[in-house]
């Protein structure tokens, strides 16, 4: 399949470990992740220009509308990924959103729209079976 996996860049890097291992399951297991740039630990982010956020918004929303299924870690707080989950509903592509409740309260624009897929876990190493049960 073709994810997109969405997690926190300038909303905070606090989990991209965390991002690193879920990709890597993905694409152990096959999976064509399109956005493998989440997880790394060399991103750039003092470079901000219109042009240069422009050219990732254009390649984030076409990678978007091709793939067929996102799922998101939502632990850390980011409006850009708040953003892609309302794309991608949009677009009828189907959303699964990860979360740890003893780090943070989902916001309720989440937790409120029935059209997503909610996952709560507890313990990291949770996510992998569960994510094997999506997919
Ligand atoms: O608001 P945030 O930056 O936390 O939004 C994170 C989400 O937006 C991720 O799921 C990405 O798919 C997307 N996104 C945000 N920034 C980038 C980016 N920047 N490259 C690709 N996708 C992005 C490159 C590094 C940048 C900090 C200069």
């Amino acid at each position: 399949m073709k994810i997109y996996f969405a997690g926190s860049i300038r909303g905070g890097r606090v989990d991209a470990g965390l991002y690193r291992q879920i990709i890597s399951y993905l694409q152990q297991k096959g999976h064509d992740v399109l956005t493998e740039h989440v997880g790394s630990d060399h991103l750039c982010l003092e470079e901000q220009t219109r042009d240069r956020d422009a050219a990732i918004y254009n390649q984030d929303t076409t990678w978007l509308r091709e793939s067929d299924v996102v799922i998101a870690e939502c632990t850390c707080p980011s409006l850009g990924v708040g953003y892609e989950l309302a794309y991608a509903e949009r677009f009828e592509i189907p959303v699964h959103i990860f979360y740890n409740p003893s780090k943070c309260a989902l916001s309720a624009m989440l937790t409120g729209d029935s059209y997503f897929h909610i996952h709560p876990y507890e313990k990291e190493e949770d996510i992998f079976s569960m994510i094997d049960n999506i997919l």
